[in-house]
């Protein structure tokens, strides 16, 4: 009954059927699911579809817009129960995708799952330029920067960020975190980068030591 509901928020996103989604993601909440089980099982599992599909051309980027603004729907109403409220932050965050790139829906959940380990996040949003994340970090004190790329022609970007940081003289004074999906550590290790993680939950954690770690 539980999996036939989140095979059919899975289908819904993929018609990119906002509302349906919304309100199917809804009924999960009130049926006591977590909201980490909804995420996976019922939302992820829709975008993956859409991805596969994407890269054999048998969807095209409109499709794949609206199903991302499904997705939005119903991660909108699963993020207060992801983050935790009330805690006080244990760090700051500036995070954001790379110049050139702008798919933000990984970001997103990044962010989440961090605001939910007690981080602030400060979001700048996509075709973020590597002097936007210095200026940022700067003007918010911010102890880790988080660069997102989903694209191949995309991640030399973060080396930008690295180089920016190490310009202006503060490279030691951040933690530089690299993810998305063609990222791994041999390249976060290339460029100069502290921290490569490859979803959004590891991520929120390492983020979390590291904030501690760089306050203590
Ligand atoms: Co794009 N796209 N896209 N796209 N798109 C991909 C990435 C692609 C793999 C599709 C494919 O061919 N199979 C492909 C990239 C190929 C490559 O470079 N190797 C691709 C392409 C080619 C393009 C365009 C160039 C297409 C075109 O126009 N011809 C174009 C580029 C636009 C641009 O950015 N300049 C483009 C456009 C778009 C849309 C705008 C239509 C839309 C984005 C909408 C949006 O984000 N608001 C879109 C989408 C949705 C996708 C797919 C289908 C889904 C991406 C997604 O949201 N996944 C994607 C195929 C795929 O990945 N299966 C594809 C769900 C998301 C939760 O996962 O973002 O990986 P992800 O995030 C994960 C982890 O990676 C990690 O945690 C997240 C959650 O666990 N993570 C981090 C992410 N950031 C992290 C940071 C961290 C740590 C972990 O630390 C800081």
């Amino acid at each position: 009954m539980m999996e036939e509901l989140l095979q059919r928020i899975s289908e819904s996103l993929q018609k990119g059927k906002a509302k349906d989604v919304k309100v199917m993601v809804q009924e999960a909440i009130d049926s006591g699911m977590s909201a980490q089980k909804i995420l996976n099982e019922g939302l992820l599992s829709g975008m993956n579809v859409i991805g596969v599909k994407f890269k054999a051309s048998e969807i095209y980027v409109p499709d794949v817009l609206i199903a991302a603004r499904a997705m939005k729907a119903g991660t909108e109403l699963l993020k207060p129960l992801l983050v935790r409220d009330g805690v006080q932050a244990i760090g700051t965050v500036v995070m954001g995708t790379v110049k050139g790139d702008l798919h933000d829906i990984g970001k997103n959940l990044v962010m989440m799952m961090m605001e939910g380990k007690g981080l602030q996040v400060i979001d700048l949003g996509t075709d973020v330029p590597a002097e936007k994340f210095v200026a940022a970090a700067i003007e918010h004190k911010a102890q880790i920067v988080a660069c997102s790329a989903l694209l191949t022609t995309t991640m030399s970007e973060m080396k930008s960020v690295v180089e920016a940081f190490k310009a202006e003289g503060l490279r030691e004074q951040v933690t530089i975190m690299v993810g998305g999906a063609p990222i791994t550590e041999a390249f976060c290790k290339s460029i100069g980068a502290d921290i490569y993680r490859p979803d959004a939950a590891t991520a929120a954690e390492a983020a979390a030591e590291a904030a501690i770690g760089k306050s203590a």
